[in-house]
């Protein structure tokens, strides 16, 4: 917990954590991570993706277990979220420093899970699993800095990643600790679960066009209000996903042009972000929702744009995996329940290379990208003790 409140200080100003990628908040948590990972005995590199990578070599053959999560926040998110699926195997790690095992570990930090900064997300697993688009190193933050700049920055060669892919031969699994980020498990009063599938996502980049006015001339009849065109849109996407079973759907993300208090609003620029364990109920929804915002904004007399920007599918973990954890959590005294993810993770990209499972660990409240995000020592507890005995005892290599 020291460590986590250490690392939850590499972070900018304002309230909870922000950690965003290729900043110099990560470069901090990077300095002391691969200090730490050095002192449980790991060989350090950070790779042309920004994985920081600590490696411990096997006894009896090169195939290895891949462990970790990622090292970035949402902005003012939690100090557990991903980064808890770093420290957790590290002590894990550290405990069995001086106990030599058959087959290879890497612990993995990566760099970028969130896709908040830029609009593209898991650059790091699938760099491993060679699905990475080396196009989408051209995509802009909110400052128009591309992803290939802020790599260069970070002295890292983006153009090097394709030589990142690895052959899934080589490897044992993935297996990622993370926060539940939901509240079945306080529900169901247990410490940890075990993840059976993990969601698909999928985002829209959304325009209305509308006509900024003067707010007190210009008569209601007359106004093009791009605003009150996005707030129907805003309440279509709750209501669709409320009356769609299997299926969430929100606006987070929305700026108002000019945004003064007394202008009819101009342009309003959202994010429509859908999610669902059933691939073919999402797709559908986004289609369905794109429909709804070009009916609302026509019936207004606006203009609108909507593009799907991003998409990736549910995927399932692997059932061996699954139940070697379930067993080990087991031997510590644990019935973990399985758990659909309602949160998208590294392993989802990283179910295309390699066998994936994984830990959850109860959550207060079930609050995450929140400040208040937060567990229990023993929680942390039960799950480290959970994954140092899965490597100590692990025969699947
Ligand atoms: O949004 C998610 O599900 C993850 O926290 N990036
Ligand atoms: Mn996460
Ligand atoms: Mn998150």
């Amino acid at each position: 917990m020291t460590r986590l409140e250490r690392l939850s200080r590499c972070s900018s100003r304002g309230d909870g954590v922000t950690r965003l990628p290729f900043t110099a908040q990560h470069r901090q948590a990077l300095e002391i991570l691969g200090c730490w990972m050095e002192q449980a005995g790991l060989d350090v590199t950070l790779d042309a993706a920004g994985t920081l990578i600590g490696r411990r070599e096997g006894t009896k053959t090169s195939r290895t277990l891949l462990l970790g999560s990622h090292q970035d926040s949402v902005p003012q998110g939690g100090r557990y979220d991903g980064i808890l699926g770093v420290v957790l195997p590290l002590i894990a790690l550290e405990d069995l420093k001086d106990h030599p095992l058959p087959y290879a570990i890497e612990l993995l930090a990566f760099a970028d899970e969130e896709g908040v900064r830029f609009p593209t997300a898991l650059m790091g697993p699938r760099a491993l699993a060679g699905t990475f688009d080396q196009n989408l190193l051209d995509v802009r933050d909110s400052d128009g800095v591309t992803l290939s700049e802020a790599m260069s920055s970070f002295e890292l060669k983006p153009d090097d990643i394709p030589t990142l892919k690895r052959a899934s031969k080589d490897l044992l699994g993935y297996i990622e600790t993370h926060i539940e980020q939901g509240p079945v498990l306080q529900h169901k009063d247990v410490p940890i679960g075990i993840v059976s599938a993990i969601c698909g996502i999928e985002r829209w980049q959304v325009t209305i066009f509308g006509r900024a006015a003067h707010a007190g001339t210009t008569p209601m009849d007359l106004r093009h209000d791009a605003l009150a065109a996005a707030a129907e849109v805003v309440l279509e996407v709750e209501r669709f996903a409320l009356q769609t079973d299997g299926l969430v759907g929100v606006v987070g993300h929305l700026d108002v042009v000019p945004n003064a208090v007394n202008a009819v609003p101009g342009e309003v620029r959202l994010q429509v972000e859908l999610r669902s364990g059933d691939d073919p109920i999402r797709v559908s929804a986004g289609r369905f929702i794109a429909t709804q915002i070009d009916e609302i904004t026509t019936r207004r007399g606006l203009e609108s744009t909507a593009e799907r920007t991003y998409a990736q599918d549910a995927v399932v973990c692997d059932n061996s995996l699954s139940k070697t954890l379930a067993n080990t959590a087991e031997t510590v005294g644990c019935i973990a329940p399985r758990i659909v993810s309602g949160a998208t993770h590294d392993a989802s990209a990283m179910a295309t290379l390699t066998h994936i499972a994984m830990l959850f660990v109860r959550c207060k409240d079930g609050i995450s990208h929140n400040p208040d995000e937060s567990i229990t020592i023993e929680d942390a507890e039960t799950a480290a003790r959970v994954l140092r005995e899965i490597l100590r005892d692990f025969d699947g290599y």
